[in-house]
């Protein structure tokens, strides 16, 4: 039995970004499939793990982990692994994480479910200024993201640290959503720096349905 079980969805940056720590730190992990589609990340039985009704959620042995920032930071401390060397770095891999959170994650789940909501596979109404809107957030937070790599292989040292996995983690939904990284060219290098980590998966390869334990 795996240490650890991930719920999610392979439409969801938040569960790929968890897997994608899991992966990259060679930790083997049971998925199970959580479809928004039937509505099961707000039913009852859900809820009793996930007091938001979102994915992802990470059982490590007895424990219940939420939030994909918070996952993902455990995973690093109770694995030893992609945390950065010494507090300042530590504190500077905070900040980043928090900044995605804040600033990256929404307007690239903004354009992933627009995508979502063109290929019929969710009805969510969403308006054309609206989905404008999270377009445009998106590119300036990818803008951003390119400046402060100028000149830097990764964001917060010399070594990759959870804040490039987390970061990337939206970064390729964004190249799902049609985000063409030529217009930024660090953003274009650190991503395939990132990419060629051993371990690492693109997206659907990483969380494929197949694999996925579907809930009762
Ligand atoms: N801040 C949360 C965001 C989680 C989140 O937005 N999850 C989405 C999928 S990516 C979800 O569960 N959406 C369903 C809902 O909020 O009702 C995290 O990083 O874990």
């Amino acid at each position: 039995m795996n240490r650890f079980t991930l719920y999610g969805s392979p439409h969801s940056p938040a569960t790929f970004k968890v897997a994608l720590m899991l992966c990259v730190s060679g930790q083997p992990f049971s998925f199970r499939y959580v479809s928004f589609q039937k509505g099961m990340h707000k039913t009852a039985e859900f809820l009793v793990i996930s007091r938001w009704g979102q994915v992802p959620v990470l059982i490590d042995g007895e424990r219940i982990h939420l939030q994909s920032a918070a996952i993902v930071e455990h995973l690093a401390d109770t694995l030893g692994l992609f945390r950065g060397s010494g507090p300042a770095i530590r504190q500077h891999v905070r900040e980043w994480m928090y900044w995605d959170v804040d600033v990256l994650a929404p307007p690239v789940l903004g354009c992933y479910s627009v995508q979502l909501e063109r290929n019929g596979l969710l009805r969510l109404d969403i308006e054309p200024a609206i989905a404008d809107y999270h377009r445009r957030r998106a590119e300036a937070a990818l803008a951003t993201l390119d400046s402060h790599l100028a000149g830097s292989r990764y964001l917060c040292s010399a070594e990759p640290t959870i804040a490039d996995l987390f970061c990337y983690g939206d970064v390729a939904f964004a190249q799902i959503c049609n985000f063409s990284l030529h217009d930024w060219p660090n953003l274009s290098k650190w991503t395939e720096r990132v990419t060629q980590l051993p371990g690492l998966k693109a997206p659907f390869e990483l969380l494929a349905m197949h694999d996925a334990e579907v809930l009762p």
